[in-house]
């Protein structure tokens, strides 16, 4: 069985377990995903997110989903992209398995992942979705307690991205 999904379109609208947001390590909001997840969830969102003081890049912290269809938000903070040299690519890996992790600690069986650190971050898409997808295959191969796990792309290029190495 494949649980592994891809879907076009607006994270903040899918009725999943949990989405993830894509964050900075203030948790406080900002433009992007992580905006349009704060706009849809409405002013609760902002006021638990500023009881979990920040969030290191790599980590992933837990809340509500408020007015969200999804009843939880994972929220974690991807790397922004230097060059490569500093660890992004472990520290994208890690993103990705936090939220994994976090998830499955909450018995969450549907999660849904935009692609983290590929939009303002800046990190090279093809680059990230080889980590992502590598990432969470990883993770499911010694796993049974996820239902499905859908990779939300946004953009016309991300999706042909994931498109291609999904069928790989
Ligand atoms: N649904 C799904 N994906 C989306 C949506 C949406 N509604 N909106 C944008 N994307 P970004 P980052 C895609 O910049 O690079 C924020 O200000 C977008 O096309 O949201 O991790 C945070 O507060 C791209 O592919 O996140 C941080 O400061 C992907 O989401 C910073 O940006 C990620 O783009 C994080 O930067």
């Amino acid at each position: 069985m494949n649980r592994i999904e891809l879907y076009q379109g607006d994270i903040t609208e899918m009725h999943v377990d949990a989405i993830v947001n894509a964050a900075n390590k203030s948790l406080l909001g900002g433009g992007g995903v992580d905006g349009a997840i704060h706009r849809v969830a409405g002013p609760k969102l902002l006021e638990e997110c500023k009881k979990l003081k920040g969030c290191e890049t790599g980590q992933a912290k837990l809340t509500l989903g408020y007015r969200l269809p999804a009843r939880f938000v994972i929220h974690t903070v991807g790397p922004v992209w230097h060059g490569g040299e500093i660890d992004e690519k472990e520290q994208l890996a890690s993103a990705y398995h936090s939220s994994l992790k976090i998830a499955k600690e909450h018995h969450l069986k549907t999660l849904a992942f935009p692609n983290i650190s590929t939009g303002v971050y800046a990190f090279p898409k093809q680059l990230a979705a080889q980590i992502a997808i590598d990432t969470v295959r990883d993770f499911l191969k010694d796993d049974d307690s996820f239902e499905e796990i859908t990779f939300c792309v946004y953009d016309d290029e991300n999706y042909e991205i994931y498109e291609k190495l999904l069928s790989s």
